[in-house]
Formats: C-alpha cells, sequence, structure tokens
C-alpha cells in the first residue's frame, strides 16, 4: 500500500472504530473492541493491508488485543465506551493545541471535552502544535497538571501517549 492508501485506511478505522461503526455494520464491546475478521470483511481489506495500518501509523491509533483477533482505537471516541486506562501521575505540564476563537470560552469555563469523552493533552509543545493545527494558526496552552494532580483532579495515559482528564478549570491554564 503506498501513503495515500495507508492514511485513506486509516482514516476509515479511526472513523469506524471511534464515531461509526454501525455505518459499516460492526459492533464495539464496551471497551471499544470489535472482532478483526468481520472487519475486514466490511472494509474489504485484507490483514497485511490492516496490519500494515496499525503498525505504520504516526500516533499509533490502533492496537490488538493479545490474540491479534481483536482491534480497537486508542483513544478519540464519540461512541460510549469504557476504555479503562490507567491512572497516572502526569508531567508538572501538560499542553493544548487549539485556536484563537475558542480561547474566550475556554478562558471562560476551562477546557471541555466536547464531543469527546475527555480533554486530551499533549506531552509536549510540537505535539499540541500538531493537534491545533488541525483547526488553524494554533494557540498553545500549558496546563499546570501537577498543581492540578496535587488538588485531586485524575489524570490517565492512552497507549499512544495522550494524556486525558475530565475538566481542566481556566485557573490551571497559562499562555506558552
Ligand atoms: C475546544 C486528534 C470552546 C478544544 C488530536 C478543541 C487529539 C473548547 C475543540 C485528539 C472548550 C474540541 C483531540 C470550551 C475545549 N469552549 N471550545 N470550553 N474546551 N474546546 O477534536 O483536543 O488525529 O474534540 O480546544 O491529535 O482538538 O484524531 O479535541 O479545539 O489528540 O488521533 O474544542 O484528536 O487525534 O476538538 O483533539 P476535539 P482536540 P487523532
Amino acid at each position: 500500500m503506498n501513503e495515500k492508501d495507508t492514511v485513506r485506511l486509516s482514516k476509515r478505522l479511526s472513523r469506524h472504530l471511534r464515531h461509526a461503526p454501525e455505518e459499516i455494520g460492526i459492533q464495539l464491546t464496551t471497551d471499544g473492541w470489535t472482532d478483526v475478521a468481520p472487519l475486514l470483511a466490511a472494509l474489504r481489506i485484507t490483514r497485511d493491508q490492516l496490519d500494515h495500518v496499525v503498525e505504520t501509523n504516526n500516533k499509533r491509533r490502533f492496537a490488538f488485543d493479545e490474540t491479534g483477533s481483536r482491534i480497537r482505537a486508542n483513544q478519540g471516541h464519540t461512541v460510549p465506551v469504557e476504555l479503562d486506562l490507567p491512572v497516572e501521575t502526569p508531567p508538572a505540564t501538560l499542553y493544548h493545541g487549539t485556536v484563537a476563537k475558542f480561547l474566550d470560552a475556554i478562558m471562560a469555563d476551562g477546557l471541555r471535552p466536547m464531543s469527546r469523552h475527555d480533554v486530551h493533552l499533549s506531552p509536549d509543545v510540537a505535539t499540541a502544535v500538531k493537534v491545533g493545527s488541525r483547526r488553524g494558526k494554533p494557540v498553545v496552552l500549558a496546563v499546570d497538571a501537577g498543581r492540578m494532580h496535587a488538588d485531586g483532579h485524575v489524570f490517565r495515559l492512552s497507549a499512544n501517549g495522550v494524556w486525558f482528564t475530565e475538566h481542566v478549570p481556566a485557573a490551571y491554564l497559562s499562555s506558552t
């Protein structure tokens, strides 16, 4: 598969493993898994093609279970799933990439999960710049994760290095 086809398949997988499984007639378990065989049939792809996308994905967006017979998205769902991600102590500072038009609302209400399950935070500025760039000229906010953690906020870490928390009150945010 060339790069373009790989990215296209990655986007189809994200769509169906995070947002719209019913569109291709697959079902997700409560923890987000789906059987590989029906997925291959529904997407009309081979196991080799699926393996290639999972292995080469730049953000490790997908993971197989121990048996290799099930797959799930590591993060980013809008359908209800319980990923049971581990609670972890965050680094002192995390980052959130966004765009200027959201800043007034964010500084009034803090960071909210919007359509996802949690607020997504990045471990470094470069990653946050990429996240913000999806929507326009990126603006990166620093999150005082050390103080949030000390104040009792819970942080979870995905298999691909994205940090999650339920809400970041504006008092923990600053510009970078
Ligand atoms: C903004 C991609 C108004 C928030 C990325 C963001 C990430 C508010 C947008 C992952 C707000 C939500 C998630 C508030 C937050 N008022 N706007 N109170 N609080 N916002 O896409 O973080 O490539 O749901 O700043 O790389 O942009 O899909 O979240 O702009 O890891 O794997 O509301 O998606 O990963 O947008 O991105 P999103 P996000 P993948």
